[in-house]
């Protein structure tokens, strides 16, 4: 069914010298945060484990009451210089928040609807604004989610499959009008801000029949901004005019999740995106955090996959980042910290990632991430180029290795292992 998306991409696109060159800078950044942050919020999840930015769908909020939200959101204790330090300390190189999601509430001074959080909320500013103002002063870039599905707009139209008649709206409307609304909230995106890094879009899986005119928008976004980089979270192979391609909650190439319908991995810039517990937006009751060491050794295999790894955090209604969050983030850029040589400005190795762990390149090493053996020797298969040493990252010291019938056997001695990630630097 999601093959068939009745869509035209921009088909002669070639992207321009500076989105070439932001591809570059994007896979040697390889770790930014995901942030999910809108009225949602101040439900919490509505006790409930499983539902955040989607509780106006899951809890089929009509769109009369759940328009009452936004006057009980007021982030006061919001200080984009402290969520941009956090990020910072995380070792992180850019963030990608919400601009819209689903609920169709704009978390900017949109001018094309007054169902914006300047004109609705208490809070009455610009998020976007300060965060974009504090990215640019801390040297961070800053991409645009945004949804092309709307639980809102009276001109989504007819309702994709999450919208069917729970929001109470009239059963017409016109879809191109609705296009026309999103290119424009677009344009705002791209000409209010200064330069933005991208924007990440997610939703037209919604409605995978519909018009979407992505040769249009997609024409725009490259129009106003050439080296601004669209991914889609549509997971399908990407269409042209797409400049990243994004994997959902799953390492490229893999499908745990359900989500990921297609086997191409294409010569794209990749990214994966993640959550901290098993929420996006903020949720009370998600306890269920995953550990450092797991998300670590994550970003660690999405390198050796060549991707990027997306982290999100859903900040809490008064505009703090959840604490838990903000642990697990400094214990993060402490590694970083220490070995981020072994996954900044690396591509993927070339060993693909297996049970054992992962392998990085940059140049003439070849960094071996070895996140899980039990044994004191790792067989991996001969390379192709003549290897001239191999130490252990940690103290320098010289890993034994000889040849075997199949490729190489490294010598890794249980004293030399790591919790996290054992690394070995080959020198080629
Ligand atoms: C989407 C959003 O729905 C979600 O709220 C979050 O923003 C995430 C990053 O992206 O997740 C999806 C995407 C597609 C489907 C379900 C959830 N799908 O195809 O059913």
């Amino acid at each position: 069914l999601l093959l068939a998306m009745n869509t035209v991409a921009q088909t002669d696109y070639s992207p321009a010298p500076e989105n070439l060159k932001n591809r570059e800078w994007f896979q040697d950044a390889k770790f930014g945060l995901f942030v999910h942050w809108g009225v949602y919020a101040v439900m919490a999840g509505g006790g409930d484990q499983g539902v955040a930015e989607w509780i106006m769908n899951q809890k089929q909020i009509p769109i009369e009451q759940y328009e009452k939200l936004p006057a009980f959101f007021n982030p006061t204790s919001f200080d984009p210089a402290e969520w941009v330090a956090i990020v910072k300390k995380a070792g992180m190189q850019y963030i990608t928040i919400t601009s819209k999601h689903h609920d169709g509430f704009a978390m900017y001074d949109s001018k094309v609807s007054d169902y914006n959080i300047v004109d609705q909320t208490p809070y009455g500013k610009d998020v976007l604004k300060q965060l974009k103002d504090e990215c640019d002063k801390q040297g961070i870039k800053l991409f645009f989610y945004y949804s092309q599905l709307d639980w809102h707009h009276p001109d989504y139209f007819p309702r994709g499959r999450t919208g069917k008649d729970f929001t109470g709206r009239p059963q017409s409307g016109d879809w191109n009008k609705y296009i026309d609304y999103m290119n424009t909230q677009l344009t705002e995106l791209l000409t209010n801000y200064g330069e933005i890094g991208g924007i990440w879009f997610d939703g037209m899986w919604d409605k995978p029949d519909a018009e979407w005119r992505l040769e249009e928008t997609y024409q725009l976004i490259h129009d106003l901004q050439p080296g601004a980089m669209i991914g889609s979270n549509h997971h399908i192979a990407p269409f042209p005019g797409e400049d990243f391609q994004m994997f959902e909650r799953d390492l490229p190439g893999e499908n745990t999740m359900g989500f990921n319908k297609t086997e191409t991995i294409s010569d794209l810039p990749l990214e994966m995106c993640e959550t901290m517990n098993g929420s996006w937006g903020f949720n009370l009751k998600d306890n269920n955090y995953k550990s450092s060491k797991q998300l670590i050794q994550t970003m660690v295999k999405a390198a050796g996959h060549g991707a990027n790894f997306l982290l999100n955090t859903g900040p809490m209604p008064n505009g703090k980042i959840q604490p838990e969050n903000v642990d697990t983030l400094m214990v993060m850029g402490r590694w970083l910290k220490q070995y981020g040589e072994a996954i900044y400005g690396t591509r993927k190795g070339p060993i693909r990632p297996s049970e054992w762990g992962a392998t990085t390149q940059k140049g003439n090493i070849i960094y071996v991430h070895v996140l899980d053996l039990e044994q004191e020797q790792l067989e991996i298969p001969a390379l192709d180029r003549k290897i001239k040493k191999i130490t252990f990252f940690d103290d320098g010291s010289k890993v034994k290795f000889k040849k075997s019938e199949k490729g190489i056997v490294l010598e890794i001695p249980s004293e030399k292992k790591n919790t996290i990630d054992t690394i070995l630097k080959i020198e080629i």
